[in-house]
């Protein structure tokens, strides 16, 4: 599952969107935690709902995001220092950086103007000025191990840190990096924030919503976007509350006036999926329609384990069709019969769309 953590500036809309993305349409989980709300929310996807009127399950199951919202008003806990402190941050796949557009003189902006760009930056530079601090004691500890005894890991630890730091200091966020393999491992396992892939979610203001597929360029943000691992949506929060609190006829009319064409939910869930490079495959039957997310380019045997680590372990083959193919032949037995059921290994490498029935030992 796909963990986002909203992070921004106070009164930028984070506990707006929060509301908007998961309680609309699930009431969040309980998190049992005093420092951040977590609330999950399911992944709107009209390929499930057409197999799901195909094979009439007794169960359906969407994608699911988890969302995290850091807790209190005013969010006198925003400081990207103390996001280190809170572990749905600290763990979670992607930042959303909920930037304020909207101008609501009745609502003060924490430094007294509207100005996207600043607080990108600013934010930027907090993610940054945190993780210096995580990498230089993570440096400082690992010099005095090496004193102790000497090994090629904690070697390539340090090197890796020294990079780090090099970039850090030069203002460069680590997602800048684009470390591979291992590297790129071993930096995720330091859980840094400025190392996350971020969303920037532009909170437009109700009058320029119009306006909304030129966000990027009215805030002045198209060098920053040119940053790796670095993506925009533009939402209007409120508006959307709004709307997700009308039912779907008047909903559909209300987008239709603004020129809406996907709700804030969708366009922020696929904005994540695109940031993160995230694919959906299905298993289907009568028991259970699922999708189930994945990093692009993961190989079968690792799909397998999505769904339980006893089918990875397990794995004999993988038995794949389209899904387009499966929708137009309406069962997987036709799909069969004309040669459009494929048998694949544990290092086929699985599509988006890719309806897949793993046959393994038990
Ligand atoms: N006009 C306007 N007000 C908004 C919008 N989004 C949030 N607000 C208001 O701004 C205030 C702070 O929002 P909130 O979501 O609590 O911000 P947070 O501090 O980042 O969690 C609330 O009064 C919201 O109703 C928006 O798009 N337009
Ligand atoms: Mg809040």
């Amino acid at each position: 599952m796909l963990r986002a953590g909203l992070i921004g500036f106070p009164s930028s809309g984070k506990t707006s969107l929060f509301q908007l993305v998961t309680s609309a349409r699930e009431a969040p989980r309980a998190s049992g935690r005093a420092d951040a709300n977590v609330g999950v929310s399911r992944v709107p996807d009209e390929r499930l709902d057409r197999m799901t009127a195909l094979f009439n399950p007794r169960k359906r199951v969407p994608a699911t995001v988890e969302f995290a919202d850091i807790a209190g008003v005013g969010g006198a806990r925003t400081g990207a220092q103390a996001l280190l402190d809170v572990a749905p941050f600290r763990n979670a796949d992607a930042l959303l950086h909920v930037v304020r557009m909207f101008r609501d003189p009745s609502v003060p902006h924490p430094a007294g103007s509207v100005d996207a760009a600043r607080d990108v930056r600013a934010m930027e530079d907090e993610l940054i000025l945190a993780d210096l601090g995580v990498v230089e004691r993570r440096l400082e500890r690992l010099e005095r191990d090496l004193k102790k005894g000497n090994s090629a890991e904690l070697r390539r630890e340090q090197e890796i840190l020294h990079r780090c730091r090099e970039a850090l200091e030069a203002g460069r966020p680590l997602r800048a990096l684009e470390l591979a393999g291992n590297d790129a491992k071993l930096l995720r396992g330091f859980q840094l924030l400025s190392a996350k892939p971020l969303l920037l979610v532009l909170n437009l203001d109700e009058a320029d919503l119009a306006k909304a597929n030129d966000a990027v360029g009215i805030a002045g943000l198209e060098s920053f976007m040119s940053g790796a691992a670095t993506r925009a949506v533009p939402i209007c929060a409120k508006i959307e509350l709004e709307i997700a609190q009308l039912d779907a006829a008047d909903a559909s009319a209300f987008m239709a006036d603004l020129g809406l064409r996907e709700s804030g939910l969708d366009r922020v869930i696929r904005a994540s999926y695109d940031l993160l490079g995230y694919i959906s495959f299905f298993t289907v039957g009568e028991d259970e329609c699922r999708a189930w997310s994945i990093p692009r380019d993961t190989q079968a045997v690792l799909a397998a384990g999505e769904i339980h680590s006893d089918i990875s372990r397990g794995f004999i083959r993988a038995e794949v069709v389209r899904y387009e193919d499966l929708l137009a032949r309406g069962t997987l037995a036709a799909c069969r019969d004309h040669g459009e059921l494929r048998l694949e290994g544990k290092e086929y490498v699985v599509l988006d769309g890719d309806v897949i029935n793993f046959r393994h030992a038990t």
